[in-house]
């Protein structure tokens, strides 16, 4: 990790920078989200970055029928007769206003600036810069990108894939932004190469969402709609989440759920303004009115807390089922659908309430008081997003939650069922698509069946045994479909060390970023067409695929000429790397020219896609079937949902120690640092803050605003993030939170989840130190 004591605020480690950062304003939470605010920042980045005409020619077709699909969170769209002129939120404005900026960084650019040079830029600056515009290669040895031709750039990349001793040396990673379409080719072209090798920010994301759903329900995706929301649940519970600044269009849904009396219960250790009071850009009462108050009931759990909340949640309903049998469980359904009942149950009643009480922060009567609420609801929802999935127990944290739905029958009837809110726009379609170290055979049968090839079985590499792999010497060619992998994944020094190991890496973007910065010996940056853009081939215009998170497939069609007239779609890279590798052997050429024909390969080979083109092409697409939603089919391995007992646990920090949460602000997408606000939690210009409990604080002897260092401790040994700003908060005693990715470093590579292998983002064991301690030991 660079470091450098002179500098008492530090370098920005993670995002490569060297400027000190300015002091942030700390103004402290804001109660209530959106309102006017949010227009006027929706129009301010719009404005800056794209000017007035492409403003409007973005903002208003935007998850349009006819439109394109939001390249922000993975929310879903009410039905196309429901949807408003301006269908959008103020994060999804600033997404499609980064996408579709005028700015360009050509080869002029890179002959200017040198990798060094660009290497002591922070992120936010790298993508600022605007959009790539053409191939550009860096040889080995060579200080500067310079251009190179498509053709070169392609011959060159199958040239090491085919020069490497095995199949499974090459890694390709993808993001969730990727098409249906470019992902069914991407996973083709890994597979024909004869590797599984498909790590995915979903390995980072929601892949403990899958382990624990599809081994207790059989599906790895949520099970609810759109409409069980807004017209049909009678109460949402929502853990773990952000939605007021992850998932914006989510509250108006739950606008619409507490406008029909629905109630909404919070679990988070810090009070999101998103979760509070929310002022409805789109009517009176929203934007001059007292808005909506969304929470009923809020919930302080402490960090990784929540395995023993529900836990707790469902001892208190088997108590209750034993003081008046029939009132709490559905035992019809427990009998008819489930198995595993008698051991859970047995589980629940050894279960020390006050274990719970310690686990989870919050009191036995506050539980109680929730399971009351439950109770009265007949339909229950849980939401939940990256505050459950990023911990070492979060694959058993959400079978307990299956449970607790399981024991209602909240699963398989209108407004009921586990709804992990997915992150990128189509990360949930890419994993449809068969982006997935460990699609199963009968996926791969039906490859096989339809291009007459047979993909390989073994399963192949996950994120982080990716980084694992190119740190040991163990791989030669990464690609990245779109992402940031140096900044996203753990460890960040291991990680960029480990990408410089590869002879070659390649990434495919829209904008430079620091991944393409930890080049191997040589690099490829190929710029591709955004969302935003007109994709025209030989057959004609060209439309693309999604499915939100709650299953929809539907179509997303960009309207604006394209940022600069060297760009290819993603479809088009990956079918003349195809071809460039194989000849024309699948019809590489065909699928390139016209994007039916590879709807048609989907339809053939993954389930649910029948009649794909025709469906896709009514208003507003069609939902994929799910089993457990549609007809209370679980196809598990015993064909029956499963109830399953989970000891709680949670992560204790020693004394002197806090967890630490990394999340996002209101001005990021993931690595992509829109600005340096973060106005819901009273943040305003910069990003180095760690905010804490006042109590806590105190404790260590520090004051709001005194410039600390942050120390994680794992077994391998310490790691630091030096120069944040402490900032007092409401949260949970012994709990800490700091942004995302600039904390990254601060996550030991084997410090992952069990069974997902996510890393454990979500609780870090750290120490806080007055900055510069180290500095003045060494003197
Ligand atoms: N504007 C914007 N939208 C986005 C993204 C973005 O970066 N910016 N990213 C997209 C992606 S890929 C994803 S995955 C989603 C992420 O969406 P979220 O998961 O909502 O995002 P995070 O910021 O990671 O926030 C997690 C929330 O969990 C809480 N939390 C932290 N630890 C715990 C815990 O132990 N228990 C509980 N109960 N809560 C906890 C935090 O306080 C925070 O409110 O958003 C998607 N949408
Ligand atoms: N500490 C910590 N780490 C985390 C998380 C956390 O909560 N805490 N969250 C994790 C999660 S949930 C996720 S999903 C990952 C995200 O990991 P990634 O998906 O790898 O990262 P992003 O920041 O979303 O990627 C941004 C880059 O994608 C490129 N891009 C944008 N649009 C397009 C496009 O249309 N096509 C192509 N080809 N490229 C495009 C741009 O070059 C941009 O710089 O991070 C994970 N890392
Ligand atoms: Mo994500």
């Amino acid at each position: 990790m660079a470091e450098n004591p002179t500098n008492p605020t530090g370098p920005h480690e993670a995002a490569g920078g060297s400027e000190p950062e300015p002091n942030p304003k700390v103004s402290g939470p804001v109660k209530s989200s959106v309102g006017i605010h949010a227009i006027e920042e929706s129009m301010r980045y719009s404005m800056a970055e794209m000017g007035p005409k492409r403003s409007l020619q973005t903002l208003l077709t935007m998850n349009h029928v006819d439109g394109f699909d939001c390249p922000s969170c993975a929310w879903g769209d009410p039905d196309p007769d429901h949807r408003k002129m301006a269908e959008f939120c103020e994060n999804g404005a600033k997404a499609v206003a980064w996408e579709a900026t005028r700015k360009r960084v050509d080869a002029a650019f890179f002959a200017e600036h040198s990798i060094a040079e660009l290497r002591e830029r922070d992120g936010h600056w790298l993508e600022s810069q605007g959009r790539l515009t053409q191939p550009m290669h860096l040889a080995p040895g060579a200080t500067h990108y310079a251009p190179i031709s498509w053709h070169d750039a392609l011959a060159l990349t199958a040239e090491h894939l085919r020069g490497m001793a095995d199949p499974n040396r090459a890694l390709f990673y993808t993001s969730g932004r990727t098409s249906n379409e470019a992902a069914f080719l991407y996973q083709l072209l890994a597979r024909r190469l004869g590797t599984n090798n498909l790590p995915d920010c979903s390995n980072m994301c929601h892949e403990s969402s899958g382990a624990a759903l599809t081994e207790t329900i059989g599906v790895g995706k949520g099970t609810v709609t759109f409409d069980d929301i807004t017209d049909h649940a009678d109460l949402i519970i929502i853990v773990g989440q952000n939605p007021g600044t992850c998932h914006p269009r989510m509250l108006t849904a739950l606008e619409q759920a507490k406008q029909r009396g629905a109630r909404i219960i919070a679990a988070n250790p810090l009070p999101e303004a998103g979760l509070g009071r929310f002022h409805n850009p789109q009517t009176a009462r929203g934007l001059v009115g007292p808005g909506t108050k969304l929470a009923d009931r809020y919930l302080p759990v402490r960090i990784n807390g929540d395995m023993a909340l529900f836990a707790g949640l469902n001892r208190a309903l088997i108590d209750r089922e034993d003081a008046q049998p029939g009132s709490a469980l559905d035992h019809d359904f427990i009998d008819r659908y489930c198995d595993g009942f008698q051991a859970a149950e047995a589980a629940w009643r050894a279960l020390d309430w006050s274990r719970i009480e310690t686990m989870s922060g919050l009191s036995r009567r506050l539980i109680e008081n929730c399971a009351a609420d439950v109770l009265k609801a007949d339909s229950i929802i849980v939401c939940w997003a990256m505050g459950l999935t990023q911990h070492r127990n979060a694959v058993a944290t959400i079978r307990e939650i299956v449970n607790f739905l399981l024991l209602r029958g909240n699963i398989g009837r209108p407004g009921a069922g586990p709804a992990p809110i997915r992150g990128h726009s189509n990360v949930q379609g890419d994993r449809t698509m068969g982006i997935w170290e460990q699609m199963p055979d009968a996926f791969l049968d039906k490859v096989r069946d339809e291009f007459g090839f047979d993909p390989p079985r073994a399963h192949g590499l996950d994120t982080v045994d990716s980084i694992r792999a190119m740190r040991d010497g163990k791989a030669d060619v990464f690609i990245g479909l779109g992402g940031n992998f140096a900044s996203a994944t753990p460890d960040t020094e291991v990680t960029e060390a480990a990408l410089a190991n590869c002879a070659l890496t390649v990434n495919i973007a829209t904008k430079l970023n620091r991944s393409h910065l930890c080049h191997g010996t040589e690099s490829l940056l190929l710029p591709c067409l955004g969302r935003t853009e007109r994709d025209l081939q030989a057959s004609g215009e060209q439309f693309v695929t999604v499915e939100d998170t709650m299953a929809m497939v539907h179509s997303s069609r960009g309207r604006l000429l394209p940022g600069s007239p060297h760009l290819r779609s993603e479809v088009a890279i990956i079918a003349d790397l195809g071809q460039a590798l194989f000849g024309d052997d699948l019809g590489w050429r065909a699928m390139r020219d016209d994007y039916a024909v590879i709807r048609r390969h989907i339809e053939h080979v993954v389930p649910g896609f029948h009649a794909f083109e025709q469906r896709v092409r009514q208003p507003g697409g069609f939902m994929l079937p799910r089993g457990p939603h549609d007809s209370r089919t679980f196809p598990t391995s015993t064909g029956k949902a499963r109830l399953t007992v989970n000891p709680p646990t949670a992560v204790v920090a020693p004394p002197g120690h806090l967890l630490l949460a990394t999340v996002r602000s209101h001005d990021q997408f993931n690595t992509t640092v829109y600005g340096l606000d973060d106005r819901y939690r009273g943040i305003k210009g910069g990003r180095r803050v760690v905010f804490l409990n006042k109590d806590d604080l105190c404790d260590l002897h520090l004051h709001e605003g005194d410039l600390v260092d942050l120390i994680s401790v794992h077994p391998d040994g310490e790691r630091r993030a030096d120069g944040f700003r402490a900032v007092g908060y409401p949260a949970p005693r012994g709990c800490a939170v700091a942004y995302y990715p600039e904390t990254n470093v601060l996550v030991a590579l084997d410090s992952t989840a069990e069974t997902s292998n996510t890393p454990t983002t979500k609780s870090i064991v750290i120490r806080v130190e007055p900055a510069g301690r180290r500095a003045d030991l060494s003197v």
